[in-house]
């Protein structure tokens, strides 16, 4: 097999890569190591920003998420027995994000690359990439028990924070820099409605809780745990007591429900420098993993193929490798300026499992009263969660 971009992955960045470069006349081949039914119900983000919707729908595949997703324009901040609202819109100058879930962003990508007449190869096993150097790679693999080998101009490394991409750099062409954090999170996804408009981010002594949703008939909900804990240690009741204790407010009650779905995860941090490697573009989770309190690991995804896709697509009209050599730096920009948003917030929310004198916790209450005070510090934040990053330093590669 031949074509002119092989990308490793079906999630959100290999589906959109191949999506934009499609839009360009630029021929891809997808392979996918999961089922497409396993991809479209694995559950994970829900908030898109607004740079993350607009190019959805820009490029025909926002219907569903305009009828579907729902447009917040703030979010709450709840610590000390109090509640405090973020109004995301009226301090931005009217941006909002949009609750969608991410397995519905990846159902309507690989229907619209299907619907195109398009392939993406599921079920893809036992990957291996050749000659990365060179300019000819290639992918190696078995699809239905046969051996493949699909020979490619270059080849996007999308498979995620667990992929092979990442470990084909050679050691000394790279740094990874590494951050884990002390704690975890358990989530659940609940057949119940929301129990509030607007997602509520919990400051606790007892620990960091989360409400968010999917829909109008169903939550989503994530309770902090710590680093080692295994999912069989949070049985259901476990999870729903300590969401009543975190996010408890006179007047306010958590409904309740049927758990659909439930999943525990580490929270880290990870930068790999630089994204490239000769003919081999990493991007999305593979290059980069946030911890997920700020909401922006797909969003980051997304951004970086739009960068790679529009490099690609110059690479092929003119033969200009301009800019394809300049990816890496402006990806990694904004991925240093979530890096540091989403440790922020994961700082200022989550309960250290160690601060023996309280000194932590005064400090984190600190910083929410000044959230809660001053418009400036809420503006940030804001600015910060829609991902407002600064655009004329952070946007585009030219
Ligand atoms: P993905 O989604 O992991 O997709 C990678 C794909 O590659 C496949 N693969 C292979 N295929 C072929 N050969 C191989 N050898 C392969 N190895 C792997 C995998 O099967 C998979 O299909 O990475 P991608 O596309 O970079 O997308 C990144 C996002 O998934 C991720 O950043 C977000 O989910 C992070 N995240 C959130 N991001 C947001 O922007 N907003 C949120 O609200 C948000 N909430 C979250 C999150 C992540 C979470 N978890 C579970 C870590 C909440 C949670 C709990
Ligand atoms: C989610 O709805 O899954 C979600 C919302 C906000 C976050 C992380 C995840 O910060």
């Amino acid at each position: 097999m031949r074509t002119q971009v092989a990308i490793v992955g079906g999630g959100p960045a290999g589906l959109m890569l191949a999506h934009l470069l499609d839009r360009q006349g630029v021929q891809s081949v997808i392979v996918e190591k999961r089922s497409r039914d396993y991809v479209e119900k694995r559950v994970r983000a829900g908030v898109l920003e607004q740079g993350t919707v607009d190019l959805l729908v820009a490029t025909g595949v926002g219907d569903r998420l305009q009828r579907e997703g729902l447009a917040h324009h703030g979010i709450e901040l709840r610590f000390s027995g109090q509640s405090h609202r973020i109004p995301l819109s009226d301090l931005t100058g009217g941006q909002a994000i949009t609750i969608y879930g991410q397995q519905e962003v990846v159902r309507d990508l690989i229907e619209a690359r299907l619907a195109a007449g398009q392939t993406i190869h599921f079920e893809f096993d036992d990957t291996t990439l050749h000659r990365l150097d060179s300019d000819t790679p290639a992918i190696e693999g078995t699809l239905d028990g046969g051996p493949v080998r699909i020979e490619a101009d270059f080849v996007a490394g999308c498979d995620g924070s667990h992929g092979i991409c990442r470990a084909a750099i050679p050691t000394d062409a790279h740094r990874i820099f590494e951050r884990d954090y002390p704690f975890g999170w358990v989530g659940i996804l609940v057949d119940a409605p929301p129990s509030s408009e607007e997602l509520i981010y919990a400051h606790h002594e007892r620990g960091f809780a989360l409400h968010s949703m999917r829909s109008p008939e169903i939550t989503r909900l994530y309770v902090q745990c710590d680093r080692d804990d295994s999912i069989e240690a949070w049985p259901d009741r476990r999870i729903w007591d300590e969401l009543q204790a975190r996010l408890a407010l006179p007047g306010w009650t958590l409904t309740e429900g049927p758990v659909l779905e439930k999943g525990i995860t580490g929270m880290r941090s990870v930068v790999v420098e630089p994204m490239r490697w000769h003919r081999l573009f990493l991007a999305g989770d593979a290059a980069h993993i946030v911890p997920p309190t700020g909401a922006k690991g797909l969003n980051l995804a997304i951004h970086d193929v739009r960068v790679l896709a529009e490099a690609l697509g110059e690479w092929y009209r003119s033969g200009s490798g301009a800019l394809l050599d300049r990816y890496s730096a402006a990806c990694l920009r904004r991925v240093w300026r979530a890096q540091e948003f989403s440790s922020q917030m994961t700082t200022m929310l989550h309960r250290p499992p160690s601060d023996p004198d309280g000194v932590e916790q005064r400090l984190q209450l600190a910083r929410l009263r000044q959230l809660a005070g001053s418009r400036a510090a809420a503006t940030a934040l804001a600015e910060g969660y829609v991902g407002i990053f600064n655009e004329r330093d952070l946007d585009g590669v030219g």
